[in-house]
């Protein structure tokens, strides 16, 4: 009995791991930003523990979940090229993992890069499941590196092979289910307004003065705010009312609000980050990493320009920048040259969101020559690029600008010239301000626990989620067309599991045509086809003044039931997403064991 137990176990394809981790997730008191609340914990940490691998690893994840709710862990941007049921998706590739059970994820860590795991349930992103994965790349590896300083290539690789993650997110006060019940009762998406920002799970609630509030406010908010003589309330946010006026929904009922939730701003000491850079190293990498549930984040360091070497866990062509915009899901590998003098500068993080001002600063810390990191001190003394709202200071402040993002070696990875398939999506709010939709149907969260999960269900036979899935043949080229089709939405980071996509062309207005190639033909200063950003995060662009575009071609190389969904924990929470079917003629079988 024992014996068949063990060997059956072992005809688990890949039982044999080159690096192990366990991850046991807990629910307790918390206080990240000063604030003490119920959250989840990764083996007692938050963020939870670095998950460190080689390229070419197979990593064996073992998810005890010692919460009071369901959950699965995603490793986001990881491939899962063969392993589509170690994706870690509720009703997809796995059964929700219940409280007290276990679950073994088991993946090939076969690209190099910045990566993360986090919890795909709901919005458990906001409680704070979530860790970063760093997977060293193969020796021998062509890297971009002579391009920033061709006599310190050998110190760039030590640095690179030493990268710090620095896991930015937003934070709230309520957990991820008191404000999806909270946007439920007031019929409004009550989670745009967030109580502090976080990096490396360190902040405070910092309330800004009122002088400072209204020197910061968007002029894009500023005649709406006007016209119902309101400002931006003390938490920094678009009153409840504004936002009602601009999403109106039959079922808001603004009373359902408590006061802590948009207005009052009550604030802590918290703590800072301080990430300490030895000038000695001369550089110093940094993976910067967005597990934010709602904002879009500008980030820049004080006195420091950030070479950019990868994006989503890919070498480009590096670029010099000031200042970059990150968005939910989004990371970005950087260089700084530790060639200043020894003192504390500023790591400047501001939303960029509309409904938000709010902001929050990590100290990046010199050693000074007795080695004792800013002397102690956390006291920023050095000049920001860019100011509380995310906005360069002076016009000479470089951003990161995607467009200019060229893959490196340039001549791989390439998109094919035409697509087999085109899916266009028409992106809208759906019957209330928190309800969101792909398409048209909002997600159903009964598929979380479908039995048995799509994976293991015949594609052909899958009828269940109607409007919400896609068929793919493998080893074909596929276009995604997102159409933004009403006004006023913000950029939603749209999000493929399993690949990478290139985004080929985006624009302003509707999207008339049928495909790519006839856009292309009217539009061609729209698209690039040629050397176009690959990334596993798609920013439609926001639809602020009228509706917008984006589009993206993959090609299906790994057949398995895969989630498209906005990154933005509440549009996701709120419905939009669908499910793809890559690959449905080369369907995988799971291997025998592995369904809990
Ligand atoms: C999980 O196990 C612990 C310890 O055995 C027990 O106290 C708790 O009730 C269990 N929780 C659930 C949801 O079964
Ligand atoms: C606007 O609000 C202020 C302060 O709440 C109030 O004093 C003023 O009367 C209001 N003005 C109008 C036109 O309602
Ligand atoms: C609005 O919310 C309040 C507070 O929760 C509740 O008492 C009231 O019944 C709600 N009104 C409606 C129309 O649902
Ligand atoms: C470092 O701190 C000590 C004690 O607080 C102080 O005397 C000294 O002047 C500081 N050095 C620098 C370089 O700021
Ligand atoms: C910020 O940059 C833009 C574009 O370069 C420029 O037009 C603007 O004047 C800059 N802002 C400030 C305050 O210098
Ligand atoms: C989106 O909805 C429209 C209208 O129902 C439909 O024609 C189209 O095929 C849908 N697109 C996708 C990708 O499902
Ligand atoms: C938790 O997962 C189990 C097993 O899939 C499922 O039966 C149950 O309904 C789930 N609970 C919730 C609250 O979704
Ligand atoms: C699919 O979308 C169409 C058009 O919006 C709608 O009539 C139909 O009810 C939807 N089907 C499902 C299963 O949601
Ligand atoms: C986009 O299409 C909608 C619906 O067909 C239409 O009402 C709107 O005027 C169009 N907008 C633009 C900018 O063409
Ligand atoms: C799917 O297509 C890719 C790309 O051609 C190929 O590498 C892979 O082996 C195929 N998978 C299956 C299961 O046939
Ligand atoms: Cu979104």
């Amino acid at each position: 009995m024992l014996l068949s137990l063990v060997s059956s176990l072992f005809l688990v394809a890949h039982a044999v791991a080159d690096s192990r981790y366990t991850l046991e997730l807990t629910w307790a008191k918390g206080s990240p930003d000063g604030f003490e609340r119920d959250m989840i914990f990764i083996n007692g940490q938050f963020p939870g523990p670095h998950i460190e691998l080689e390229e070419g690893d197979w990593a064996e994840i073992i998810v005890v979940n010692k919460l009071p709710f369901n959950t699965t862990i995603h490793a986001h941007g990881i491939h899962q090229t063969n392993t589509p049921w170690a994706d870690g998706v509720p009703g997809l590739s796995q059964r929700p993992i219940q409280p007290n059970d276990t679950f073994t994820y088991r993946w090939n860590a076969d690209t190099y890069g910045s990566y993360f795991y986090h919890a795909h349930t709901r919005g458990q992103i906001d409680d704070g499941c979530y860790g970063p994965i760093i997977i060293k790349p193969k020796a021998g590896i062509a890297k971009p590196f002579d391009k920033i300083a061709p006599e310190d290539v050998k110190l760039l690789e030590a640095a690179e092979a030493r990268v710090t993650p620095l896991i930015i997110s937003d934070w709230r006060h309520k957990t991820s289910s008191e404000t999806w019940d909270l946007e439920v009762a007031a019929g409004l998406e009550s989670a745009v307004c967030v109580d502090s920002l976080l990096v490396n799970g360190k902040g405070a609630v910092d309330c800004w003065s009122r002088e400072e509030l209204t020197k910061y406010t968007n002029p894009a908010v500023a005649p709406v705010l006007q016209q119902a003589n309101l400002s931006m309330t003390d938490k920094g946010c678009l009153p409840a009312e504004v936002l009602a006026t601009l999403f109106p929904s039959p079922d808001t009922n603004l009373t359902a609000l408590p006061s802590s939730v948009f207005d009052v701003c009550t604030p802590t000491q918290g703590s800072r980050e301080v990430i300490k850079a030895p000038c000695s190293d001369k550089w110093m990498a940094l993976d910067i990493i967005s597990s934010a549930g709602i904002a879009t984040f500008a980030v820049s360091i004080d006195e420091h320009p950030l070479w950019v070497y990868a994006v989503d866990g890919h070498y480009i062509e590096p670029l010099k920048v000031d200042a970059l915009t990150l968005a939910n899901g989004e990371r970005y590998s950087v260089f700084v040259q530790l060639d200043k003098t020894a003192k504390n500068y500023g790591i400047r993080i501001a939303s960029l969101a509309l409904a938000q001002l709010i902001d929050t600063t990590a100290v990046f810390s010199y050693d000074d020559a007795e080695q004792s990191y800013g002397n102690g001190s956390t006291t920023i003394e050095s000049e920001p690029s860019i100011n509380r709202a995310g906005d360069n200071v002076t016009a000479d402040v470089i951003f990161f600008d995607q467009a200019e993002m060229v893959s490196f070696p340039p001549q791989f990875p390439q998109p094919a010239p035409a697509a087999d398939q085109t899916f266009l999506f028409s992106l809208v709010t759906a019957g209330s301000s928190y309800r969101w939709a792909m398409n048209g149907t909002t997600y159903d969260h009964a598929i979380d626990n479908s039995n048995p999960p799509f994976l293991y269900q015949d594609p052909h036979a899958i009828t269940t989620a109607g409007n919400l899935t896609l068929t793919t043949k493998n080893n074909t080229w596929v276009d995604l067309v997102f159409h933004v089709a009403t006004t006023g939405q913000p950029p939603h980071p749209i999000h493929k599991h399993s690949n990478k996509g290139f985004i080929i062309g985006q624009g302003e207005g509707n999207f008339t045509w049928n495909s790519v190639a006839q856009a292309a033909a009217e539009k061609p200063e729209n698209f690039n086809l040629v050397s176009p950003p690959f990334r596993d995060g798609f920013v439609t662009p926001a639809s602020a003044t009228g509706p917008t575009w984006l589009a993206v071609r993959y090609q299906v190389v790994n057949p398995g039931a895969f989630m498209l969904h906005c990154h933005i924990q509440s549009h996701m929470d709120g419905g939009m997403s669908m499910v793809i079917l890559d690959g449905v003629d080369e369907w995988p079988e799971v291997p025998k064991g592995y369904m809990n």
